[in-house]
């Protein structure tokens, strides 16, 4: 299998509930290997931008509200098959759809504040890294 890289995003409600430690965690003994971490607040114009494929939907505006109403928490990981192995680790965007013991599943409020981001393509993995990392910042 091919070594990937994805983007997590610890979203304001995990940095709020004090969850970065416990979500780290289990992304780390799952095999990921984290390349970069930082802690931000995103302006409306950056998650405006991050989020534009989703500019038409219902739920944008909200999503924007959110994902600037406090700390976030990008990491850039690395790993065999990563995409995808981090997506079954984070579980479905509904909370109430996710699998047990999934990120998600365990600590996400509901489908607009679900704790994790992940990317849904290796492709999409590189884009999003570059959104939040430097190449130098990448070690
Ligand atoms: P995922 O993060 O599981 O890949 P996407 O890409 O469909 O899900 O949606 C991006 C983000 O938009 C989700 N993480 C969630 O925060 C928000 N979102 C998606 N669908 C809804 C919805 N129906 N209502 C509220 N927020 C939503």
């Amino acid at each position: 299998m091919a070594v990937e890289r994805t983007l997590a995003i610890l979203k304001p409600d995990c940095v709020r509930k004090n969850l970065q430690g416990e979500v780290l965690a289990r992304i780390q003994k799952a095999g990921f290997n984290v390349l970069g971490f930082k802690q931000i607040r995103l302006t409306r114009e950056a998650a405006g931008a991050f989020y534009a494929v989703h500019k038409s939907r219902p739920f944008y505006s909200g999503l924007v509200d959110f994902m600037t109403s406090g700390p976030c928490v990008p990491i850039a990981l690395e790993k065999e098959n990563a995409v995808a192995d981090y997506r079954t680790l984070i579980g479905a965007t509904d909370p109430k759809e996710a699998a047990e013991g999934t990120i998600r599943k365990l600590f996400a409020d509901n489908k607009g504040e679900n704790v994790v981001h992940g990317s849904d393509s290796p492709e999409n993995g590189k884009i999003e890294i570059a959104f939040f990392f430097s190449e130098s910042e990448l070690v």
